[in-house]
């Protein structure tokens, strides 16, 4: 083979090729009772979001009932629901942020 190795060997380094990482979806919940506004500013901070693009994504959560913030690896989505709900909890909103497997 290509490698000059042992046929045995190259069917291993077949099954041991690096998989691409899974990704995760983080998406935000709808509520009656959080601002808009803190919604926006959860976006702003949290996903790099401009104004305008947060308050669309505000809006879909709305009128939708969820939208995703955005798709990240695993750890990177653990953290970014963890910090949502840290803030949300320590300003006494119940804002919901959950992940999915994209
Ligand atoms: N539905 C909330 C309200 O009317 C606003 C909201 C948007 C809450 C997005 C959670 C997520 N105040």
């Amino acid at each position: 083979n290509q490698w000059g190795l042992p046929d045995a060997e190259a069917e291993a380094s077949e099954k041991t090729k690096l998989q691409p990482p899974s990704m995760y979806k983080v998406v935000l919940n709808n509520d009656d009772y959080t601002p808009m506004e803190f919604v926006i500013d959860v976006l702003q901070t949290f996903f790099a979001m401009d104004v305008d693009k947060a308050t669309q994504v505000m809006l879909t959560v709305h009128y939708e009932g969820k939208a995703v913030c955005g798709v990240f690896t695993a750890e990177v989505a653990e953290t970014k629901v963890a910090q949502v709900m840290m803030y949300a909890k320590e300003h006494g909103h119940p804002l919901l942020c959950t992940m999915e497997k994209a």
